[in-house]
């Protein structure tokens, strides 16, 4: 463990953090607030580190592989990692009087750590993150632009209405890369090869059809998880992540119940990731979209106990990158994000958008900023910015429709010029078939990749960081 004495009075303090996965919370608070400890399983589920979870005391603030402290006016300290391939950086700030107490715990092999007194955070940020970036060999292709069949159809999603929205979007000349389909096209978690009763075919009777159209095709899959229905789960019992008790850990509550995770140091799940890579691409699908990847790296019992649970994440998703080829498309999501640098292509960098601006009960009430809401996924994946360094960020769709939808025509365009500052990854769920002239031209501005594809003017002075592009009550 690595221990440090910053001699400055915590009220003069902002701190800035980045939570262990892709929805987990990133943002700048006052040092002496409090970081709001997960009360509920399901806001473990949606974000929070089990194995290093804030612990609810007012001052005291953790984030994985990178923190800083800034001064009102944006100098302060950047505290950055070496490698994070198979370890987790866990780091705190603590207020303690007139002082504050930073501390790094590495979970996982020894690797170096960097803390460093700055005049200016935001650069030495992204100097830090370029220096992991290019030590860790990131993958930052262009960006692409994406129609993902999720926050419309959800797990309704059927290949007609696949081929109806790329036929829309095609006579409508919208400029996608890619045609994605999420969940809902299969049987259950873990068994990706049979299709779902509703779905109306099986998800490789679609990438011809796409390609047809001029798109790329992409698929969703959660290769980490298995349902305690699933034939997966049937056939082989001992491949699960298990508790202390010895029974399979249920890693989650969607789907309608728990669901477990693979453990990914055993040889035989890692075989059959490389195979379900393999046979994904094999249907044509060169998108991929690995979804609820903290399931690897939970705290549990494994087959090869000498792996830490980072590296046993890391093991899982380059099984699966070997098996998908070198040139797929991989967005991790649901991800320990330092963790996957170099195999992943693209990462969800927040919470899930919704048709919803806020959901102050949640956010502001419970203190929880995980929750799925337009003004989540655009801050946590904003805070995030100097991630463009490790992957091209992904902030979640653009939602220009006006119907199925509480957002108000103000929301719509802040969502658009938000996601031209945070760069990366530009995607849209809506169904063409309900975009009037106005959705269609904004949707049109949403696709817009600018140069240079990344935040160039961020600023932590006056208090405003992050927040410098939002509305005011951000
Ligand atoms: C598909 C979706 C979409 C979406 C992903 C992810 O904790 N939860 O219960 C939870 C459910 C869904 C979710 C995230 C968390 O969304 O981010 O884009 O692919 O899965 O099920």
């Amino acid at each position: 463990m690595h221990k440090w004495t910053v001699n400055e009075a915590p009220a003069g303090l902002k701190v800035l953090i980045s939570g262990f996965q892709s929805w987990s919370e990133a943002e700048l608070h006052p040092l002496t607030a409090r970081q709001v400890a997960p009360a509920h399983h399901w806001q473990v589920e949606q974000g929070h580190d089990p194995g290093f979870a804030p612990g609810g005391e007012a001052g005291v603030w953790r984030s994985h592989t990178v923190l800083a402290l800034a001064r009102e006016d944006g100098s302060g300290w950047v505290g950055g990692a070496l490698d994070a391939t198979r370890t987790f950086v866990q780091w705190e700030a603590r207020a303690q009087g007139d002082h504050v107490t930073v501390t790094c715990r590495l979970e996982g092999p020894e690797v170096g750590v960097l803390w460093e007194e700055t005049p200016d955070v935001i650069a030495t940020l992204e100097a830090h993150a370029a220096q992991l970036g290019s030590a860790m060999h990131a993958r930052t292709p262009a960006p692409l632009r994406v129609w993902c069949s999720w926050y419309s159809y959800y797990r309704a999603v059927t290949l007609d209405a696949m081929l109806d929205n790329a036929r829309l979007a095609r006579e409508q000349g919208l400029d996608f890369d890619v045609f994605q389909l999420d969940d809902g096209f299969q049987a259950d978690l873990g068994d990706w090869e049979l299709p779902s009763a509703h779905f109306g075919g099986h998800a490789r009777d679609l990438p011809e059809r796409l390609r047809a159209l001029g798109f790329t095709p992409g698929i969703w899959l959660a290769p980490f998880l298995a349902s305690p229905t699933s034939q997966l789960f049937a056939q082989h019992p001992d491949w699960m992540l298990r508790g202390e008790d010895g029974q399979p850990l249920p890693v989650g509550q969607n789907w309608g119940g728990p669901y477990y995770a693979l453990d990914t140091t055993h040889p035989e799940v890692l075989a059959w990731l490389r195979n379900l890579g393999a046979t994904v691409r094999g249907w044509g699908y060169t998108y991929l979209k690995i979804d609820f990847l903290y399931g690897a790296s939970l705290p549990g019992v494994r087959h090869d106990p000498s792996v830490g649970r980072a590296g046993a994440y890391r093991m899982g998703i380059e099984a699966f990158r070997e098996g998908a080829g070198p040139d797929a498309f991989i967005l991790g999501c649901g991800a320990p994000l330092a963790q996957s640098i170099g195999v992943v292509d693209a990462m969800r960098t927040g919470p899930d958008v919704a048709p919803i601006w806020d959901e102050e009960s949640r956010r502001v009430w419970l203190g929880d900023a995980t929750g799925p809401s337009a003004r989540n996924a655009l801050h946590t994946a904003l805070s995030r910015w100097y991630q463009s360094a490790w992957y091209q960020p992904d902030p979640d769709v653009a939602i220009c429709r006006r119907e199925l939808s509480m957002l108000s025509t103000p929301e719509r365009e802040a969502i658009a010029g938000m996601l031209d500052v945070i760069g990366g990854l530009r995607a849209s769920s809506d169904p063409i078939a309900l975009l009037n002239d106005e959705g269609l031209e904004l949707l049109r501005r949403c696709l817009k990749v600018s140069t240079p594809d990344r935040p160039v003017s961020l600023s932590l002075r006056g208090g405003a960081a992050v927040t410098h592009f939002s509305r005011g009550e951000f």
